[in-house]
């Protein structure tokens, strides 16, 4: 018989939300005990997988990391205004190091899939060991565990285009969220399909330095600058002499960017202030900052929308020198999809070996031995194509999983008739003592305070229906599932988000169900949803009052 283990919760996931979330149950007094399991062999998630050149976090630097550890908060350094890939996940490491979490975690480890049992009131899991191109090594093992919670990201699936002959190709194929250890393709000349955040990094990061590079672009993007550089001994005090007021404003802002956002309308100063503010926000930097922090309707109001979009494309006009690449690069459509910044990726086309290819104009035909063929016969040669083509994001990265709740049924079946759904973007309805941390319909928000947010509010959960009873069953309803769903669809279609084809509605894979995946109300009014609920008696969930039965997870409290 296979080998089992007891615990309190099964975290999957060591990224940001399980390091935390596996701190918080540590911390609970009595702990709870835990046991958080990830696939990758190593800790940070979405910072381990994403190595590819420019990886960057493009929220500043103080504000990308935890706020609960106020000493290290203080302490912990960083160099410039942006986080780069190797620092968030040093710093990741070093969160895991000094709190002494290593211990609880299992590495090279993967959930295969969990069953909620209903006599033992708890999840049947069932993990094997990986190796590190993720094959099982060894038998698979069962964890018996009261609350299954999973960390598994927002973005962990790679979605690769359906191209025919992608097999043809001789050259390396690499997508940026699986990106080899070490990889180096400055020598190589390079085909880059995709100009979502992660290509506009790339594309930025690697045009100075290989022999040749080539965009391939669906959907060219609004980009702002980041204003990166480094930071100065003066910020970095100003910044820790306030933090608790940072932290504070930022839990109670709309998208948590560390900035107050602007409660002035577009329309509501004269043409010579609003280009005034607008280039305000392009030397600042930062794309959130350019979309909420100049004014208040950008993202809501057309006519608005279009005075920021227009600015933007007279900046791509007046940097990229020749005419023709830079009428590739103009948009087409309005500014209404994650707002991204950048390091110089306009410039970067001003390189005589950097060009554009607009798929619009000219589809990509076939992938060849030498490169990709495009609609007009000409053949792009290249010794490495990368795939920056994104993700199957969120409900994909739950559907590789078989996570089976009440009746048998499973979440991708929970699933099929809406795309995905939640309460409060952490709970199902029949999925009982199933949390999770960045799942569908949370706050589409900088992630870290939401995602403190949201683990806060789950272990507080926990502890409160232990207080209840030796056997807690959390389980949210079917109609407050319904409602919030209907909540996030409203806030959805009166913002122009819901008017741009991307992964925040599922529109970027083939087959995906369209419908929207975040809750647009801001950080603020999420925090404040949750806090009415707990208010109200844990509003939309079930009142379990059943006795402990024979066979428990044996609790280690
Ligand atoms: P995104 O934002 O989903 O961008 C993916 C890009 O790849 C985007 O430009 C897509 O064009 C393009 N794409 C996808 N499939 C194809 C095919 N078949 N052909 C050509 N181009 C394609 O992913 P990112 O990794 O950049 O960013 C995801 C998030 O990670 C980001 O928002 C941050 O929060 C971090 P499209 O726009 O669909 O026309």
């Amino acid at each position: 018989m296979a080998e089992q283990t007891d615990v309190d919760v099964l975290i999957i996931g060591a990224g940001m939300g399980g390091i935390y979330q596996l701190w918080s149950c540590l911390q609970s007094d009595p702990p709870f005990s835990a046991l958080c399991i990830d696939r990758a062999h190593g800790v940070g998630g979405t910072w381990y997988w994403n190595r590819y050149p420019g990886a960057m976090s493009d929220t500043e630097s103080y504000i990308y990391r935890f706020s609960w550890d106020k000493e290290d908060l203080l302490n912990y350094p960083w160099k410039e205004h942006y986080v780069k890939q190797p620092e968030v996940l040093g710093y990741l490491e070093h969160v895991v190091e000094r709190h002494g979490l290593a211990k609880w975690m299992q590495l090279g480890t993967e959930l295969l899939g969990a069953e909620w049992d209903d006599r033992l009131g708890g999840w049947r899991c069932e993990i094997v060991r990986v190796d590190e191109d993720g094959n099982p090594v060894g038998e698979p093992r069962t964890v018996r565990a009261r609350f299954l919670i999973t960390a598994l990201g927002l973005l962990s699936k790679a979605n690769f285009p359906d191209i025919p002959g992608m097999d043809r190709f001789k050259g390396r194929k690499v997508h940026t969220g699986a990106w080899p250890k070490g990889l180096d393709v400055t020598k190589d000349r390079v085909g880059v399909i995709g100009s979502g955040s992660t290509g506009v990094q790339v594309i930025t990061a690697l045009a100075p330095k290989v022999k040749k590079l080539v965009s391939f672009q669906r959907s060219p993007q609004y980009s702002v600058p980041s204003g990166d550089g480094p930071v100065s001994d003066d910020y970095r005090k100003w910044v820790n002499e306030n933090y608790d007021d940072i932290w504070k404003g930022t839990r109670n802002s709309m998208v948590a960017f560390g900035f107050k956002e602007s409660e002035i309308p577009t329309m509501s100063v004269s043409p010579e202030e609003r280009k005034r503010i607008f280039e305000e926000a392009w030397q600042k930097g930062n794309g959130f900052r350019f979309m909420f922090w100049t004014f208040n309707d950008i993202s809501v109001d057309r006519r608005a929308n279009d005075e920021a979009a227009n600015f933007i494309k007279g900046k791509i006009k007046s940097i990229v020198k020749d005419p023709e690449k830079a009428r590739k690069l103009l948009p087409r459509e309005i500014y209404a999809r994650r707002p991204l910044c950048d390091g110089g990726y306009y410039k970067s086309f001003n390189y005589d070996h950097v060009d554009v290819v607009n798929l619009k104009d000219t589809p990509i035909t076939e992938m060849t031995e030498k490169g990709i063929m495009t609609s007009d016969g000409v053949e792009h040669e290249f010794d490495t194509i990368i795939f920056a083509t994104g993700f199957d994001a969120i409900d994909g990265s739950y559907n590789r999983v078989r996570i089976r709740g009440r009746n048998g049924k499973s979440l991708k079946e929970h699933w099929a008739p809406l795309g995905p759904t939640s309460y409060l973007g952490v709970c199902c309805a029949n999925f009982p003592n199933l949390f999770m941390i960045t799942g569908p319909q949370g706050p589409f928000t900088n992630i870290p305070p939401s995602l403190e947010t949201q683990v806060e509010f789950i272990i507080d959960t926990m502890r409160h229906y232990r207080q209840r009873s030796s056997r807690p069953i959390i389980e949210a309803s079917e109609e407050a599932e319904k409602d919030w769903t209907e909540k996030c669809r409203k806030l959805a279609e009166d913002s122009l988000f819901h008017e741009t084809s991307s992964w925040i509605f599922g529109a970027n894979v083939g087959g995906k169900k369209y419908a929207t995946r975040f809750y647009f109300g801001g950080l603020k009014a999420y925090r404040k949803e949750l806090e009415r609920m707990v208010k109200d008696d844990y509003r939309g969930f079930i009142k379990h009052g059943e006795p402990a039965q024979d066979e428990t997870v044996r609790s280690m409290l």
